[in-house]
């Protein structure tokens, strides 16, 4: 392992107004993406949405500071032959691998679930890096309900991401770590900043015990918000103020930056809150690794149809200038809307 290595590529994720994309969604999540602008979830189909949106310069090399893949995309080629990881590289943004194998029922646990994939992890790491993979994403799924999340399965999955964490950075692969609380359901704000702290805090003993460089990872959490049906949902204010404090109380300053996923707010809302976040000026850097807020957008312009690149990619671009000034602090509604 080579810390300096790991060290360079995770601050380069997170460096000034760049932030990353999270463009590594399974087949299945892809195909409902898909469903939902009527489009058929087709082998070239998969591959030209994400060309167009690799393609998309000089948004890409201004506000992308790496893509996440899944992986089918990490071995495909653009139309004319190149590797798409070569078209994310020449943007001068890091290609990066989804490794975890989903998360699945955890037995004894109904309705949580762990995720899986550490069987043949260092053999897999191995063959992403010689593919171009400098970071990697593990995601570990935390649900909120009546009775859960219970403890066993917070510390089955904080287990599974130290230990994914550590064998990616034995590859000389920055691990992304991502514990998701989920914002399904009808949760106060407060239910969700007490989950999310009790599980970072079992995360980051996790990573400890199983030696992880902290200088050499991205943490990819959510934000403190209520649940999606609360009829009390909390502005860009409230978030920022209990999600700084969440982070404050759980994650070491050694952690180079902290960048949150989107988890079904809108395109609009991550945004917002991620400029109120950015203006508490947090002890890290603070970005985005958006999968739906940045890509419903673009998705919707694109609709499968080769004509509509040019907008899908004017939809993308204009998503991504605006979470680069989020996450400066420097983004405003009024702006919003006159680059729009
Ligand atoms: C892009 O979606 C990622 C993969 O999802 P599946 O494994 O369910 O197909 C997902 O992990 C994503 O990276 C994060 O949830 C962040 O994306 P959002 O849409 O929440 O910003």
């Amino acid at each position: 392992m080579s810390k300096d290595q790991l060290a360079q590529v995770a601050q380069a994720l997170v460096a000034p107004g760049r932030g990353i994309l999270a463009a590594d969604e399974s087949s299945s999540t892809i195909a409902k993406r898909f469903a939902a602008i009527g489009v058929e979830s087709t082998e070239a189909a998969r591959r030209d949405y994400r060309e167009l949106l690799f393609r998309t310069t000089p948004a890409m090399q201004k506000y992308i500071s790496g893509v996440i893949l899944y992986d089918e995309t990490v071995r495909q080629k653009a139309a004319d032959g190149t590797p798409l990881v070569s078209l994310i590289e020449k943007a001068g943004s890091i290609p990066g691998i989804k490794v975890d194998a989903g998360a699945k029922p955890l037995p004894g646990f109904p309705g949580e679930t762990i995720t899986e994939g550490l069987d043949g992890l260092a053999g897999r790491l191995k063959d992403y890096y010689d593919l171009g993979a400098r970071f990697a994403k593990w995601r570990a799924v935390i649900d909120i309900a009546d009775g859960i999340p219970t403890r066993g399965a917070i510390l089955a999955n904080a287990e599974a991401l130290a230990r994914y964490a550590a064998l990616c950075q034995e590859a000389n692969i920055v691990p992304i770590v991502e514990p998701e609380v989920l914002m399904d359901g009808g949760h106060a704000l407060q239910r969700c900043y007490e989950v999310s702290e009790v599980v970072l805090r079992a995360v980051f003993t996790a990573l400890y015990e199983q030696r992880v460089f902290l200088e050499g990872i991205v943490l990819k959490p959510n934000m403190a918000v209520a649940g999606k049906k609360s009829p009390h949902q909390a502005s860009p204010a409230e978030v920022a103020a209990a999600s700084v404090r969440l982070f404050k109380n759980t994650v070491p300053v050694a952690v180079p930056g902290i960048a949150f996923l989107s988890g079904g707010q809108s395109d609009f809302e991550a945004t917002a809150n991620l400029d109120a976040i950015a203006r508490l000026s947090p002890p890290w850097a603070v970005t985005f690794s958006y999968g739906r807020a940045l890509q419903a957008a673009p998705q919707k312009a694109w609709s499968g149809k080769a004509a509509n690149v040019a907008a899908a990619q004017a939809a993308f671009a204009h998503r991504a200038q605006m979470n680069s000034l989020a996450s400066l602090g420097q983004w405003s509604e009024p702006l919003e809307k006159a680059a729009a």
